[in-house]
């Protein structure tokens, strides 16, 4: 079995690893081409500094970093070796950053990576360069390091040759062929290579190439500055490349590497500088290299300035040679990974530094050869997890040159990503203006997390103040709309929810091949369901509306939704998907009051035997068509309500005026999150994702397994007998310490898991904690630490739900 044909367009770091792992895999009818000279192609690759630093705040992206690490450990070329692993160190000048240095520490420890917290003089004695005098303490890791990226590429080019896979320098692809909404083949300067599949994995030269497919790639190359020093004194005598770890001082944008008796800095403090693909020199029209552009001395000035001071040893030396280096950046800082929605058989593999590259090719070589990767969950990196607005030229510039300048700054988890803003407004957004609504960002929505019109409601209440950390983008007003949801009845704004109709005489055949649950049952039934990944892993919950016998409304997560229902579509036209998010908009109107506000409003019978839980009907409210469905993510009594976007200010204006004598509020995203906090309810991409199965993830409920065959069914057979690890639930005693989620678990001194999710529970009195935590771990009453930054806190895992398990607020 040699596979498909395969051509791989780019021979860096992501194209060699990728022909490695995919031929390792049995495929080996794969070509790899570039436009330049192999090993060094003058890609990004050619010019990489290859520090390895693992730390990440994604669990992903850690352990694609970690695989990169192991791999290039187990290289080499001729007895050189393709790593260096004098391990990596972030030093802090300022008391943030310590505290920072502690919360990555925290994150490295939960993604199962050994590091060390270091004083001042453990800095100075790992690093002796560094000046005692400025630094407050380190964070070591031991197992990173300096990758060789050339010697890496040569590495992996020689084991696929060896399995029989191509590769041709000098090769520069023209065109991509495709018929039929299929890649036929690559066009190239030399000729065609007729291909299966084609996997672009140009680097910087992404957007040019997957235009030749039809796709907008939403990356942007930019220079970043690269400084060699000539000798330094200190270092003199130095016959080894690198003895040093590789070092980070964030403060100042900073970092270095050794290079025998110099010192390579890399430097992101200066004015991000974005190059058009289109525009990158050719081979043989640039000087060095395509990615190497002209070093601006001007804009390293500050750099230099502040390594003199960083390490003083630096001021016998000069700056000898400098670059600045192209390579690609993201509007999220994720890699772009997978299938292009329009072609089939033309995928990307791309934005992947050196740090996540080897990773990324057994990634993608799963994904390509079993259909799925099961190594990795890559929620956060598939390229079609954007929405519309998010592939608009102006968005992915402004985004990239921001993710530049951010790209060592200390990023509150709620912070949004600034500009640009606002991008997108629900209809009732002049409404939430006038009650002072505090608007975060979610999916380019501007969604508000309390409002300052309920500041007097805060009065008289018992609201503890978290710590620092977590009382950003936080006000004890949450904690009021949260209590007076549960007492009367609240607004919630549901509109950023993802949407999508599925419609057509195939409608409901097409959904039971895809659901864990039964969805075709009559018209007006609800249901809470998933989507599995062939392995298994928990694509998404969603819940399945049926409002008319070929009509479902499908409740999702993101555009992942939409992409996997749209490339599971029949051929035969008999299923349409649609997003109708943006044309509609949608109230939750939750709270024991509930239905005093809406029967007053409505011909329609609202009453528990009128619509039950998980039922759903058509009414008009006044003037307005509505689609009711009665279930609520905050567990209490009550519907979502929606309609189309120019209904949308009339509805919120008849329901607050209706609610607002009865004590009602206007509420927003941080009581709604403390509330589904109380109630149990998962949140998908941060309490279960890919790698999860739903038993483990404590939504087994959801699967039917002896509803007839469905995508992930054969795989949960398997996986339900085998439950080693449970999404549990915690409690924190202490009303101060409330954590954020990535923190590690600790039993003991062994960190045994990770937090998910945390709020404090506003009606219960209590902090909460989900994390996954090991099977013998997750059994009520165990008490366990939550690490959050340089404190331990003690929280006990707690019977689920903590609120209302008896559901009769739902059901009342
Ligand atoms: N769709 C709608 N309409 N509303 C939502 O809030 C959400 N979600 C996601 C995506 N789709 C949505 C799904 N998450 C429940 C729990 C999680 C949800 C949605 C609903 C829920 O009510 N569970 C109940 C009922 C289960 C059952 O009867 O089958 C429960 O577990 O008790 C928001 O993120």
């Amino acid at each position: 079995m040699a596979g498909p044909r395969v051509v791989i367009i780019g021979a860096g770091v992501v194209g060699a690893a990728l022909a490695d792992e995919i031929s390792a895999r049995g495929w080996t009818e794969v070509t790899v081409v570039d436009q330049g000279p192999l090993p060094a192609t003058g890609g990004s690759s050619s010019h990489a500094p290859g520090l390895v630093f693992q730390t990440n705040s994604s669990k992903t992206m850690t352990e694609l970093a970690r695989y990169t690490v192991e791999k290039f450990c187990s290289l080499d070329v001729d007895g050189k070796p393709c790593f260096l692993q004098v391990g990596g160190l972030e030093v802090a000048t300022s008391p943030e950053r310590l505290a920072e240095l502690h919360r990555r520490h925290g994150w490295i420890t939960a993604w199962g990576i050994e590091s060390r917290l270091l004083s001042p003089d453990e800095c100075v004695e790992r690093h002796p360069l560094v000046n005692r005098d400025r630094v407050l303490g380190g964070l070591l890791v031991p197992t990173d390091g300096l990758a060789k990226a050339v010697l890496a590429v040569e590495a992996q080019i020689r084991r696929a040759t060896e399995r029989g896979v191509r590769f041709l320098a000098r090769h520069e692809v023209l065109d991509i062929r495709q018929s039929v909404g299929r890649v036929t083949g690559v066009v190239t300067d030399q000729g065609e290579i007729p291909a299966d599949i084609v996997v672009c994995c140009a680097g910087i030269w992404g957007p040019k190439i997957a235009r030749m497919a039809g796709m907008n790639l939403p990356l942007t190359p930019l220079a970043h500055q690269l400084a060699w020093t000539g000798p330094v004194p200190a270092l003199a005598g130095q016959t080894e490349e690198a003895v040093r770890p590789i070092l980070r001082h964030q403060d100042a944008d900073l970092y270095y590497r050794d290079r025998f008796d110099g010192l390579g800095i890399g430097y992101y403090g200066h004015r991000p500088m974005p190059v058009s693909a289109d525009d990158i020199l050719s081979v043989d029209e640039a000087e060095q290299m395509p990615s190497v552009l002209k070093f601006t001395e001007e804009d390293f000035a500050d750099a230099w300035t502040e390594t003199r001071s960083l390490l003083p040893a630096t001021r016998e030396a000069k700056v000898e040679e400098g670059i600045n280096g192209l390579f690609s950046f993201t509007t999220d800082g994720y890699p772009l990974l997978g299938e292009s929605p329009d072609v089939k058989g033309f995928w990307v593999a791309e934005a992947v530094w050196v740090t996540h590259s080897a990773g990324v090719g057994r990634a993608v070589a799963e994904w390509l050869v079993d259909g799925h990767c099961s190594s990795f969950d890559l929620h956060e990196c598939d390229v079609n997890r954007f929405e519309p607005h998010q592939l608009s030229p102006e968005y992915v510039l402004a985004r990239d040159c921001q993710n530049f300048v951010e790209v060592y700054d200390i990023l509150h988890p709620l912070q949004p990503s600034g500009k640009p803003r606002p991008i997108r407004t629900s209809p009732f957004h002049v409404r939430q203006q006038e009650h002072g609504a505090f608007f975060l960002e979610a999916n380019g929505w501007e969604r508000p997390q309390w409002y300052e019109a309920n500041a007097g409601l805060v009065d008289g209440r018992s609201i503890p103040t978290p710590n620092d950390w977590a009382a950003r983008y936080w006000s004890p007003i949450v904690g009021a709309e949260a209590q007076v949801t549960r007492e009367t009845v609240a607004l919630y704004d549901m509109t950023a929810l993802k949407r999508l109709e599925v419609g057509g005489p195939g409608a409901a055949g097409f959904l039971e091949g895809l659901v864990t649950g039964k969805v075709a049952k009559s018209v007006g039934s609800v249901t809470y369901t998933l989507l599995l990944d062939h392995d298994g892993g928990i694509r998404s919950d969603i819940t399945v509306a049926r409002l008319a016998p070929d009509r479902f409304q499908v409740g999702a997560n993101g555009n992942l939704d939409l992409d996997w229902f749209t490339r599971h579509l029949p051929a035969d036209g008999r299923v349409q998907v649609r997003d109708i998010t943006a044309g509609t908009c949608c109230v939750g109107l939750w709270g024991p009051l509930a239905r005093d506000v809406l029967q007053p409003l409505t011909d329609e019978d609202f009453t528990n035997d009128g619509l039950k839980y998980f039922r759903a009907k058509h009414a008009y409210i006044g003037s307005v068509p509505v689609t009711a469905m009665r279930l609520s993510y905050v567990g209490e009594l009550g519907w979502e309500l929606y309609t189309t976007a120019d209904h949308g200010r009339k509805l919120w204006d008849v329901l607050w005026a209706a609610a607002e004598p009865l004590g009602g509020v206007i509420a927003g995203r941080g009581a709604f999150n403390s509330l589904r906090l109380e109630k149990g309810y998962r949140s998908f991409g941060t309490d279960m994702t890919y790698e999860h199965d739903p038993y483990e993830a404590g939504v087994g409920f959801a699967v039917k397994l002896d509803k007839g065959d469905f995508i992930g069914r054969s795989a949960l057979e398997r996986r339900k007998a085998d439950v080693r690890r449970r999404l549990s639930c915690l409690t924190v005693d202490d009303p101060s310490a409330v954590v954020m989620g990535k923190e590690p678990v600790y039993d003991g001194e062994r960190a045994v898991g990770y937090v998910t999710s945390a709020a404090y529970g506003y009606t219960i009195g209590k902090g909460i904690a989900y994390a996954w935590l090991p099977a013998e771990l997750a059994v009520p009453g165990t008490t366990v630490h939550i690490g959050y930054f340089d404190q331990r806190v003690e929280a006990v895992v707690a019977e689920e739900p903590l609120f209302d398990p008896a559901m009769s607020r739902l059901r009342g």
